[in-house]
């Protein structure tokens, strides 16, 4: 192999190995709550890739609870809360609030699919 096709290739496949990882950056989905909803309330993500959900709140204090990827964290008015997720399975996974705020509390959930 003369030199020049070498660099070639090793600068082709440097090359690949950045756009990899810039695929690999998550994305982001932002998803507000309020009394008693979340919004939007179904959201989509890959297998395999890192979604960051930036959650809001309208209103109050909020749970978000999600079980199937052993994750929770509260939505407090005024601050982004950021959770980074890979889903590691597809399927439609359900998460919910786990603060209870009212009336309408036990409705207030969503759904996560995770397309393969
Ligand atoms: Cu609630």
């Amino acid at each position: 192999m003369n030199r020049r096709l070498f660099v070639a290739l090793l600068t082709g496949s440097v090359a690949t190995g950045a756009v990899r990882l810039a695929a690999q950056s998550p994305t982001e989905i932002r998803i507000s709550a309020k009394k008693f909803e979340f919004h939007p309330n179904k959201v989509t993500a890959k297998r395999g890739q890192p979604v960051t959900l930036v959650l809001t709140s309208e209103d109050r204090i909020h749970g978000f609870k999600m079980t199937d990827f052993a994750l929770r964290t509260d939505i407090v008015p005024g601050q982004e809360t950021r959770v980074t997720l890979t889903p590691d399975k597809e399927g439609s996974f359900t998460f919910f609030c786990d603060i209870f705020c009212g009336d309408g509390h036990e409705d207030m959930d969503g759904t996560l699919v995770v397309e393969g």
